[in-house]
């Protein structure tokens, strides 16, 4: 019998989406840091400097709009904006709007935002986050809170946040060699609530990743596909702690070891941890599996009582607990990455 690549996929994903979520499993495994990790620098290229406030501004203007759950008038709303950033900063725009059904049955009216730059080049890199926020608060301890939905400050909002910084960065300056692509992937945080019984769900499919499942099996361009790809999710808090996580590792470890050196190289080595988490289900599982070898930038510290922060699916995800130095930490980070990649020709 043969096994099937989305199969075999599938079967993988599920067990670390139990693993990950239930905050068991095997976790935390020290790795050695590289003595000097090194990068690759292209001769001559500016690489634009990361404005810290802007990016906090662009969090802060999510989470004015409030808890961006599908099917609300808040979420549309940010939607809107989020296009309307994405055409001001001179990216081409293509919004896919799509259905897809929750664990409960619910239809949610979803939509992924792509803005691409240089859209012709051949040779091209993905940074993605998803921009919806979670419906319930199902970790607060008081039980009278979990049908509250969260601020989505970090969970949401600073992927956003510091993705709409680049592509401002980009548009302002020289862009990279490499076309960019940007996606913010909606429907990522409305899998089944901590709350909701084993029996009551349904084994071998995640409800997680609602869009990133959807943009795999309908690329926004025919044949789409990209050189690496970065995830951004939960990049914003106080003392952010990045791990190499799972599927990162198995799948793209050469851009992990990229970004990861860029981060050292920067001086964020007090966040980018050489230390090795399990895997995690997230929107990059479905970015690999339509074909671009995607990491996981993810704010997960298996040393912490919390595994996720304190503050993650609770309502303490708001304004208060984002740092614009982690902020600034990732998107200097990523801009060095995506500026110090050759193009096609090179
Ligand atoms: C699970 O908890 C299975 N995955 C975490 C993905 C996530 C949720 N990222 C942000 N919110
Ligand atoms: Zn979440």
């Amino acid at each position: 019998m043969q096994l099937s690549y989305k199969s075999f996929f599938g079967a993988l994903a599920l067990s670390a989406a139990l693993l990950s979520c239930n905050n068991d499993g095997p976790s935390q495994e020290a790795v050695e840091a590289p003595a000097e990790p090194t990068v690759a620098k292209l001769e001559g290229v500016e690489v634009p400097s990361f404005d810290a406030d802007s990016a906090y501004s662009y969090v802060d203007k999510q989470v004015n709009f409030g808890p961006r759950v599908p099917n609300t008038p808040e979420h549309r709303e940010a939607g809107d904006y989020l296009v309307r950033k994405l055409e001001e900063f001179g990216a081409e725009v293509k919004v896919q709007e799509f259905e897809a059904t929750a664990f409960d049955g619910t239809v949610l009216q979803l939509r992924n935002i792509i803005g691409s730059y240089k859209p012709e080049a051949q040779k091209r890199v993905l940074l993605a986050a998803h921009w919806d926020t979670r419906p319930f608060a199902d970790k607060e301890e008081d039980e009278s809170l979990h049908n509250q939905p969260i601020a989505g400050a970090n969970d949401g909002g600073s992927g956003v946040a510091v993705l709409l910084e680049i592509a401002r960065l980009i548009n302002q300056n020289e862009g990279p060699q490499v076309g960019v692509d940007i996606i913010f992937f909606d429907g990522e945080d409305y899998g089944e609530p901590e709350f909701l019984p084993m029996e009551d769900r349904e084994p071998n499919r995640t409800y997680w990743c609602l869009g990133s499942q959807y943009w795999a099996e309908n690329k926004h361009v025919p044949n789409y596909t990209a050189y690496f790809g970065i995830l951004l999710d939960m990049v914003g808090a106080e003392n952010a702690q990045f791990w190499r996580e799972g599927y990162s590792r198995e799948y793209a470890p050469s851009v992990l070891k990229r970004v990861w050196a860029w981060g050292h190289e920067l001086g964020y080595s007090r966040y980018f941890k050489y230390s090795n988490s399990e895997a995690i289900i997230d929107d990059h599982v479905f970015m690999n599996r339509a074909g671009v070898p995607s990491i996981d930038i993810i704010d997960y510290d298996p040393a912490s009582d919390f595994y996720f922060g304190d503050y993650h699916h609770t309502l303490k995800d708001d304004m208060g607990i984002i740092s614009k130095e982690t902020l600034k930490a990732v998107g200097e980070t990523v801009l060095h990455t995506i500026y110090h990649e050759p193009g096609a020709g090179a």
